[in-house]
């Protein structure tokens, strides 16, 4: 066996590209600067897969902002608007991906969404009906040139071309997209000569959408394709991550293609049809490391189940992360927050590709038993340890019933209740929940994180901080208020910190877009909650104010989609647990006087399984765990939620069996039609339509939202509807968040006139 990675993290070890980049754009460094900084950090990720004794290394995974963006570029995808001669190739690319660039005029830029599962965020390419595609293949040659003056032996990877399409968009009118495969393919063809007069032996072709249930047309496109491309170049070895093949088995298999990778983490054992039918000349290469999570792999189990596949195979097996490693931290060793047990059961990229090396000496005859006594060790530890296993957290979990799920009255018999407790206009205004976080605040918490601030001296602040915001929203006139998060970093860290089962990294760092990055917290026993987390800073809130306080919470789908969870049990089960740990905390925020309280979903969409077929199980379940974290209240005690940017379609069902009483959603900029899907289905409680978009420095201008609000009460009936920006206000500054609340308190005045 050897070994290979399918991608490596690009950010470095200390996010110094993140740092490159940013100031890069605010002019404080050249491109120069930051191009050496990308080839030092493409240097050291090399360094490490030959150290790991890794034949090959991947080439071209490196980007200076997005995977997608860059085959975009080379590709020639570059939308008109960006075409206007204020910038060279290179800033386009960050005016695709921003809107702006150092030199040249804003223009929209191209829109961001999540890469399959996971919380990475790619560029959407946009495609015109008549696309034509010009290859620009220097960067990707460079990068060749470059590794190979380095010593290193190449494979470079890139993005297929079906998975490339089906991952794009038709930029104006709607057209087939498929339409453009044979222009597609014959830019891929040119490419594909390329490569092999440049001597390149093999490529690492992905197209993940093989793990998807596809359409009879996407399916023959990947054969067309593949037929197309076979012969034009180098070896091809056909990859695939996040699943495992299912339908699309035989059709992988059919392809013209020198190897396949498989998932062999989340695609179990389906490799071994693959093996009974794989070519003689063909490699198999098997993602045996898990890409997606941080936890050490178990290697005698992994060792066991491959003997005999190694044995069939030689050298014809490679060993490989289950996906590109761009999904987690790049090394433990930069790690400073885990204790050492913790820490033991860990494994970061560069760890992940010491495994992989483990692995193949093994399987080679080498004499690793020392380390493999190590890493059984470390399971053995983990799966037996008491800070993993908590009894009364199990027990509790198993005697949730449905009734756990309830709210004991439906929502138009909770509506009147509600009302008269909380005594709102009609239109009334609020917002998502956090305010400004300003510089004071930053350093206020970091004081108090590096212990130079008192317990009394932060909690005084953090007051001065929600008594300030208080005073501002009711300068504003809103009528339910929050008190601004001042305390949270990121919200899922926060929560995070709090819980117990969840541990919080030092360094734990992820590409989320571009140059921001997010440090999943890590879910690593049962979750419990042992104290109260936010009832302090709400009550405090509300006892400033006779207007009601908003309780801002987490849901139990996101705090799981957005960390790192455990592989030892279910994802619903972990699910659960931190579900009943909320319920607790929505019980206490009830009991101290608060009359709404706001759990916040935004990932819940994004969480949908990658086969269709398994949506139904999935939302059951995340419903359901919404539910148990809801239901503890009485039906006085109004609950919202919050989704961003969700497209609703296909799921509105679940978002109503989540039986909020009231939903805020982001709409501004599709112009309120985002609303149709809640009317085709007479989405049945109440709804927050975002009037203005957080993400734009402009103050919206009252009679705007005043008419985006009439277009929703055309649709949904006026006293079901509230009046609230589309996202949280805590990157924005108060010069923009004072103007804008005004005006917005201002529409809803107008609108309550005009009933
Ligand atoms: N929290 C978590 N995951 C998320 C989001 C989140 N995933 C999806 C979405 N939101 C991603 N969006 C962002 C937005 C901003 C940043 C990261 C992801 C960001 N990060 C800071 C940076 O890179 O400088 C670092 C974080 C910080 O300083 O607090 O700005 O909201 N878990
Ligand atoms: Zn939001």
């Amino acid at each position: 066996a050897t070994t290979h990675t399918l991608g490596f993290p690009r950010i470095g070890a200390q996010r110094e590209l993140k740092f490159a980049l940013e100031s890069y754009w605010n002019g404080s460094s050249t491109r120069e600067q930051l191009l050496q900084v990308g080839s030092r950090i493409r240097q050291q990720n090399w360094s490490q897969q030959q150290q790991a004794g890794q034949a090959r290394v991947t080439v071209n995974d490196f980007s200076l902002y997005d995977q997608v963006l860059d085959h975009s570029c080379l590709l020639g995808v570059i939308p008109a608007r960006f075409q206007d001669g204020s910038s060279d190739g290179f800033d386009t690319a960050f005016r695709m991906a921003r809107g702006r660039a150092p030199s040249g005029t804003a223009v929209r830029a191209c829109e961001m969404t999540k890469w399959f599962d996971t919380n990475y965020h790619y560029l959407v390419p946009e495609l015109e009906a008549q696309q034509r595609f010009t290859l620009s293949p220097d960067t990707l040659l460079a990068e060749i040139a470059e590794a190979r003056a380095g010593g290193f032996d190449v494979k470079p990877v890139l993005i297929g071309p079906v998975t490339y399409l089906w991952l794009a968009k038709s930029a104006g009118e709607s057209f087939d997209r498929l339409q453009l495969l044979p222009a597609l393919l014959q830019a891929y063809g040119e490419l594909f000569t390329i490569l092999a007069r440049e001597g390149v032996e093999w490529l690492q072709i992905d197209e993940p959408i093989l793990v998807q249930e596809l359409e009879p047309a996407w399916q023959q496109a990947l054969e067309t394709a593949y037929q197309a491309l076979s012969g034009a170049g180098p070896k091809l070895l056909l990859t695939t991550y996040f699943g495992n093949l299912g339908d699309n088995l035989s059709l992988a298999l059919s392809l013209p293609v020198q190897g396949f990778h498989l998932d062999a983490v989340r695609g179990g054992l389906e490799y071994r049809r693959v093996l009974a039918e794989l070519g003689d000349d063909q490699v198999l290469s098997l993602g045996v490391v898990d890409g997606r999570n941080i936890w050490k792999t178990d290697l005698s189990a992994r060792l066991n189940e491959l003997q005999s596949v190694s044995e069939q195979l030689g050298d014809r097996l490679w060993l490989a992360s289950s996906c590109s490693l761009q999904h987690v931290p790049v090394d433990l060793a930069q790690e400073t927050a885990f204790d050492a047990q913790l820490r033991n059961w860990m494994a970061y990229a560069v760890q992940k590709l010491e495994e992989l090396q483990l692995l193949e000496a093994s399987l080679n005859g080498g004499n690793v038993a020392a380390a493999l006594a190590d890493n059984a060790l470390a399971l053995a530890g983990r799966r037996s340890s008491d800070r993993v296993h908590r009894e009364s957290v199990k027990q509790r979990c198993q005697r949730l019933s449905l009734k756990d799920g309830e709210r004991g009255l439906a929502y138009a018999q909770r509506a009147p209740r509600q009302r008269e407790r909380l005594q709102l206009p009609a239109f009334p205004t609020t917002t998502i929940g956090s305010f400004p976080q300003t510089p004071a605040i930053r350093q206020t918490r970091a004081g108090f994180r590096r212990g130079e601030l008192s317990e009394a001296d932060y909690v005084a602040r953090m007051q001065a901080e929600i008594a300030d915001c208080i005073l501002r929203q009711e300068t504003c006139g809103l009528d339910m208020l929050v008190h601004g998060e001042a305390e949270r970093n990121d919200m899922v860290e926060y929560f995070g910190e709090l819980l117990q089962g969840y541990a919080v990294s030092q360094n734990g760092w992820v590409q989320s877009y571009g140059s921001r990055c997010v440090k999943p917290p890590v879910i690593y026993g049962d979750v419990y909650r042992d104290a109260a987390m936010t009832v302090q800073w709400s009550r405090y809130a509300q006892s400033l104010t006779s207007k009601p306080v908003k309780g801002m919470l987490t849901g139990p789908v996101t705090m799981l989609q957005w960390a790192f969870v455990r592989d030892d049990q279910p994802r619903q089960q972990t699910c659960l647990q931190v579900a009943l740990a909320l319920r607790d905390e929505v019980c206490e925020l009830e009991s101290a006087g608060i009359a709404a309280i706001q759990i916040d979903e935004p990932a819940i969409r994004e969480g949908l399984p990658l086969k269709r077929s398994e949506w139904d199980h999935y939302l059951d379940w995340a419903v359901y765990a919404f539910r148990v974290s809801a239901c503890g209240v009485a039906p006085e005690t109004q609950i919202h939620t919050h989704m961003c940017y969700s497209e609703f379609n296909g799921i509105i069902e679940a978002i109503a069996a989540m039986d909020a009483d009231v939903i805020t959603i982001e709409t501004s900029r599709s112009n309120m039609t985002l609303l149709d899907a809640f009317i085709d289905f007479e989405y049945p409680s109440e709804i927050g339509p975002g009037v203005y978009d957080i993400h734009s420095p402009n103050v919206p201008e009252v009679a705007q939202m005043e008419a985006l609000m009439k277009k929703a009460a055309e649709r949904i009936p006026a006293e079901r509807l509230w009046v609230n920006p589309d996202c949280g206000l805590k990157t924005r500054g108060w010069e923009e968040v004072g103007p804008s609340l005004e005006n917005m308190v201002a529409a809803a005045k107008r609108l309550r006139a005009g009933l």
